[in-house]
């Protein structure tokens, strides 16, 4: 898989040389190459922006020097159409559902905006080129894509096969059965007077997974009771839908679906 990245703060990427994400590009698992915008202009000034059409605060980044930047990074893809992730407060949300999606692909660009974000014909025309999609951590907003590409790269980066040492990692996580993760623990059994849960230390791996599927539905309940709103539950055992019930949910036609006051 390769990734590029276009931003006018190519240093602030570089914490992809770190970690998982690093070792992955040393073992040649992942290729990532960053650029900086300011490269593709052509005035004295190196200038990437300029004040809105319309008025109002701030500025927008101009188009040329992301149409020649994009346009050379399309034509050294090793793919014909490559996707264009552009980070923005209004794009999609980036799921884990979406993480694996692009983790299929070969070739993922990154086009970092600052300021108020990019001339909106630079996204129209770049259709003509790559899969356009505007993508977003989540309803808050950041002073520039950098931060969510370390993000996003992340995230993608370790679903690709190899990157994570041990696979098994990524079928009990949050998110990877739409629910959030069980509670773990460590040694020692008995921490400042707080014991481990009884059962993982009993050695009987049915209740332990029983435990453990108990409480994530339970945390799911407590902290993000949304995801239980869209949640397919028509496989949902016996146990798992008593667990559901106690937490104030009747299962209907395969979803979970909060009891009013019967
Ligand atoms: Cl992807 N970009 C920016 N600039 N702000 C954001 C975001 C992305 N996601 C949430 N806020």
């Amino acid at each position: 898989m390769r990734f590029d990245v276009v931003s006018i703060f190519p240093e602030y990427l570089a914490p992809l040389e770190l970690s998982l994400i690093g070792k992955a590009r040393a073992d040649g698992l992942l290729e990532l190459a960053v650029h900086d915008l300011r490269s593709y202009t052509q005035d004295r000034h190196r200038t990437v922006d300029d004040t809105p059409y319309g008025g109002g605060a701030g500025m927008v980044m101009k188009p040329e020097p992301w149409a020649q930047a994009l346009e050379d990074i399309a034509a050294a893809s090793p793919v014909k159409r490559p996707v264009l992730i552009v980070p923005s407060p209004a794009g999609e949300v980036f799921t884990q559902k979406l993480a694996y999606e692009l983790a299929e692909e070969d070739h993922l660009v990154f086009a970092c905006g600052r300021y108020e974000g990019i001339d909106e014909r630079v996204l129209e025309w770049a259709a003509e080129h790559y899969t356009v999609r505007p993508v977003s951590l989540g309803d808050y907003v950041l002073n520039g894509g950098e931060v969510a590409v370390l993000a996003m790269v992340e995230a993608i980066g370790r679903l690709i096969p190899g990157v994570v040492g041990n696979p098994e990692s990524l079928v009990e996580e949050s998110h990877s059965d739409g629910l959030l993760e069980y509670p773990v623990y460590t040694k020692p059994s008995n921490w400042r007077d707080r014991a481990v849960p009884e059962v993982l230390l009993s050695g009987n791996h049915g209740k332990i997974a029983k435990f453990r599927r108990e409480h994530q539905l339970r945390r799911t309940a407590a902290r993000r009771p949304d995801l239980l709103d869209t949640l397919d539950v028509s496989n949902f055992s016996k146990t798992e839908r008593n667990v559901l019930w106690e937490l104030g949910y009747a299962v209907e036609q395969g979803r979970a679906v909060r009891r009013t006051g019967e």
